[in-house]
């Protein structure tokens, strides 16, 4: 396989409703699609997932951009590539800078499932037919709208609800869910809002039988969270902190967690997302795949991925009409009763909308 072309462009798409987290509220999404091609004219398809703004790690859009073009576009423009694992190795010498090395491995990846006529997922080496989904809710204005968010997620089927905290908004939001939802499948993630200082308010999140609590320490850290997970008998679930296969072979071993989620683009691709899902399987920690509020490109990429054996929880994969009015692939990802079929067409399964993406973009640029 040789890729002889690239395009980026830079899409611009406004989500259905704002998404608030403790660092933040996006709802006009800036994001790149990467469109990879080979001398035959077959086309892999890759979206970076880092926002506008450096809040949930230290990248951007113009940083990807940046990245990809004078750095990671040149080592793989034109080379031999017997398959989409040698990207990782090829990316060794730049440092960090995930989420722009995901951008093009995981178009390289959809390139090489259709050119050997096989689904993502088979590619990746999964095996379900399909993925059960959860859905994650930003921080409401009041609590009662939050409350009638998850009754309209219930209905809807999702199979468990994460719920964002931040200081002030935490434990009596949690009190007022559980006493009116005993006995739904929840968790909450607090994006990195709490120290150890506050031990005694999280130690108060035991009593609400909560799946897991993801991320409530600084998102660099490691030692802490095996601090706090010491005094808690709720999973600490880690995001931010995992961005190798090293920080889950160090969280795994100091014993920071015992629920990882994980993300492609946080990570730097498919391949070293498998392996830390490989690292965890052997382990038993069980992990799950997270969002980034990705339009269906990167949300395909993540149902492929969650059909490998050990995304044992509900993940972050809602689908296409929860966030956008028109998504840029067809069909849609569809979710019912909780669940995505995955599909079996090859590479990711679903036809990019080129129109609409047209429409949709802001600039763009060729490579060869
Ligand atoms: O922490 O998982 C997170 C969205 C943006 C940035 C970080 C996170 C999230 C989500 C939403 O929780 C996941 C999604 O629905 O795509
Ligand atoms: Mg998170």
């Amino acid at each position: 396989m040789k890729i002889t072309e690239i395009k980026i462009r830079q899409l611009s798409m406004r989500m259905k409703s704002p998404f608030s987290t403790s660092f933040g509220t996006l709802q006009d999404k800036q994001f790149l699609i990467l469109e990879a091609k080979d001398a035959s004219g077959i086309s892999g398809w890759g979206e970076g997932v880092a926002f506008e703004i450096p809040w949930y790690t230290e990248e951007t859009v113009k940083t990807s951009w940046h990245m990809l073009e004078d750095f990671l576009i040149p080592l793989v423009l034109n080379k031999d590539i017997q398959h989409p694992d040698e990207i990782s190795d090829m990316f060794k010498v730049i440092r960090q800078n995930k989420m722009a090395k995901a951008t093009l491995e995981c178009a390289v990846w959809d390139l090489y499932a259709k050119k050997t006529k096989q689904s993502l997922s088979n590619a990746l080496g999964g095996a379900k037919k399909k993925i059960e989904v959860g859905i994650s809710i930003g921080i409401q204005p009041t609590i009662d709208q939050l409350l009638q968010c998850i009754e309209n997620y219930i209905s809807a089927g999702y199979k468990r609800m994460k719920v964002k905290i931040k200081p002030g908004k935490d434990i009596d939001v949690i009190q007022a869910i559980r006493a009116k939802f005993p006995e739904i499948p929840l968790m909450v993630d607090a994006n990195s809002a709490y120290t150890l200082d506050d031990i005694e308010l999280l130690k108060k999140l035991d009593e609400y039988n909560l799946m897991m609590i993801e991320q409530p320490l600084a998102s660099d850290d490691i030692i802490d969270h095996a601090k706090l997970q010491k005094h808690l008998k709720t999973p600490i679930c880690l995001d931010e902190s995992i961005c190798s296969y090293e920080d889950a072979r160090t969280a795994i071993e100091l014993g920071s967690c015992g629920i990882i989620n994980i993300k492609f683009g946080r990570v730097g691709g498919l391949t070293e997302a498998k392996r830390i899902h490989d690292l965890c399987q052997q382990h038993n920690i069980q992990v799950w795949c997270g969002g980034m509020l990705e339009s269906g490109i990167g949300r395909a990429h993540n149902v492929a991925l969650t059909t490998l054996e050990n995304f044992v929880l509900p993940g972050d994969t809602a689908g296409s009409s929860h966030y956008w009015d028109q998504d840029i692939i067809s069909p849609e990802v569809h979710v019912e009763n909780g669940y995505i079929s995955v599909p079996e067409s090859f590479g990711i399964g679903y036809e990019p909308n080129i129109e609409l993406m047209d429409q949709l973009t802001v600039s763009q640029k060729v490579y060869r």
